[in-house]
């Protein structure tokens, strides 16, 4: 029995998942999912690997789902919530998706789509009843179990496949790392696509037989009203989380403040990762709240790497020292070691790290180094014991609200708009975001950017639209005919 879900069966009348339905024990979480399972099956023994995509909001129909997924030996692939159709119809294309579970509120977006394709689709409501007398397939942990989309150095994201045993690597390391407990209460508030909600949040508490609690959307005064009632003690976020809870605790009366203050206090451990965080919020937020961040740091194709310790020093601006069981080493272009004390790429090794990219060959094999090593593209440099991030080696990754987006599959889609010439598209840095997707558009004619960004909506989630926009006549560009990016940076520094 996986690690993933065997507290389910040690602790079945214990709180698993609250969320806007109430609060569901283990116990049936496990029914629910097995009943799922077998509704996913339809009378065969084993889904052998046929990709599942589902859009289910954050609760138990999420996790069950899921769990139900895995149980019928399926390949589990969450979609975003917040994709406009032609972002859900690549990932379900791309996975070969051989079914949809969907929720009631989501059937519109998808209906026409999954009839037009021939593609199954379940409503997770009806997903509920069904007999459990017959058997479940066992599910050998070397099977792929979870497809994450990333973007990265190509056009268009590509699907990170895990296997079982990935993900219990994964998830076991944190676990230990962080003195998870079935004591734990955590609240998640991330999305469910990515690593940090799904594995760091949701499968980490649920492994441990913990209480998960959903919030969802995030929205800071019912996280506070939330850390009021003072039953969570654990919590993990991005930076721009904590910076937009810093900007509502400062808008509190003395009172409240005091209050938060202490109902923070019974709070065991705080966690920051996905993007880089800013010194200044890691102070801020240990003077509203006493903790000290644990900050982190991953990838989608590695789950958790390095981190700070649990117990010992957290140093500010640097995202610790490799975690149990992960191999870390930093080398030069030319994959050798650098000498101490010098900047290198990261490269990782590791129990957890993931079987390929789905249906990307090519992109899995330059992905790794001949012995293996993944290349994560982060450089980094050690200062006594301690990695510290110094950035990436491609311009063309942004990290906005801790989500990775590639300019490319943005210059891409702006392309395609019929007064759009030419584009290019960059991160400026930014306190509370992180960086913000910034576009430089050459057109011969004027562009109306709030019909531009409308005309957006159809085709990028919000997080990738631009946030910010500037017309040039052209584009700078090197010898080599390629876009001088860092230069169209400078546009937008405050001097300009
Ligand atoms: C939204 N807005 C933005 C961005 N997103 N502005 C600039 N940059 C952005 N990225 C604007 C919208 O246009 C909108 O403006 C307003 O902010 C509110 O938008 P909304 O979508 O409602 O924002 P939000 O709900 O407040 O979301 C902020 C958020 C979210 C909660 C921080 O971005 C989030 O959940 N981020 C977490 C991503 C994550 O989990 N990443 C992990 C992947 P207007 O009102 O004008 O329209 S990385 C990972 O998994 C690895 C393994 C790791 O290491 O963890
Ligand atoms: P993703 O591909 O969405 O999984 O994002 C992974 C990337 O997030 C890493 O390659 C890093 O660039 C970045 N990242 C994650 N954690 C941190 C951190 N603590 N500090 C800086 N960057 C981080």
């Amino acid at each position: 029995m996986s690690i993933l879900f065997n507290q389910a069966q040690q602790h079945p009348q214990s709180v698993a998942i609250l969320d806007i339905q109430g609060a569901h024990t283990y116990e049936s979480l496990w029914t629910k999912s097995s009943q799922i399972a077998l509704q996913l099956l339809g009378g065969r023994s084993d889904l052998e690997q046929d990709r599942v995509a589902f859009m289910v909001s954050p609760g138990l129909n999420y996790v069950a789902t899921l769990w139900g997924i895995w149980k019928a030996g399926g390949i589990a692939v969450p979609l975003c919530l917040s994709y406009p159709l032609p972002s859900l119809a690549y990932v379900i294309e791309d996975t070969q998706a051989d079914a949809l579970v969907v929720e009631p509120d989501y059937l519109n977006l998808l209906t026409n789509y999954a009839l037009e394709k021939g593609i199954p689709i379940h409503l997770v409501k009806d997903l509920q009843v069904g007999l459990l007398s017959e058997s479940l397939p066992r599910i050998s942990l070397d099977r792929g179990a979870l497809i994450l989309y990333t973007s990265g150095t190509t056009s268009l994201p590509k699907g990170v496949l895990s296997t079982h045993a990935n993900l219990e690597a994964q998830v076991g390391t944190l676990i230990e790392a962080w003195n998870w407990t079935s004591n734990d209460h955590t609240l998640c508030l991330l999305p469910l696509h990515h690593v940090h909600g799904l594995i760091n949040v949701v499968s980490c508490a649920l492994s441990a037989g913990a209480t998960l609690q959903f919030l969802h959307p995030f929205q800071a005064d019912t996280v506070f009203s939330i850390f009021l009632e003072g039953k969570i003690n654990v919590f993990m976020a991005v930076p721009t989380i904590y910076f937009k809870l810093i900007a509502e605790f400062d808008s509190y009366s003395e009172t409240k403040k005091a209050l938060l203050k202490t109902s923070m206090n019974s709070f065991r451990l705080m966690v920051s990762g996905s993007a880089a965080l800013p010194v200044s919020v890691m102070d801020q937020w240990e003077k509203i709240s006493g903790h000290r961040l644990l900050e982190r740091y991953g990838m989608t194709e590695i789950g958790m790497a390095i981190s700070n310790p649990y117990t010992g020093e957290r140093r500010a601006g640097h995202i610790g020292k490799p975690l149990p069981s992960v191999k870390v080493r930093l080398v030069d272009e030319k994959d050798q070691l650098v000498n101490s004390g010098q900047p290198g790429e990261i490269q990782i090794k590791g129990p957890g790290v993931f079987i390929k990219y789905w249906g990307k060959d090519e992109a899995t094999k330059k992905a790794f180094t001949p012995d293996g090593w993944f290349k994560t593209g982060d450089i980094a440099l050690v200062e006594d014991e301690y990695y510290r991030i110094l950035g990436r080696d491609s311009i063309d990754i942004i990290k906005s609200g801790g989500y990775k987006i590639s300019a490319l599959e943005i210059e891409e889609v702006l392309r395609s708009h019929d007064l759009i010439n030419d584009c290019a598209v960059v991160g400026i840095p930014n306190e509370e975001w992180g960086e913000l997707v910034a576009a430089i558009l050459v057109s011969e004619k004027e562009v109306d950017i709030k019909e531009l960004k409308d005309w957006l909506k159809d085709r990028l989630p919000n997080y990738k639209s631009p946030k910010i926009y500037q017309m040039v006549t052209d584009l700078p560009r090197n010898a080599m005919g390629k876009v001088v990016k860092n230069e169209l940076k400078s546009l937008f520094s405050p001097k300009n």
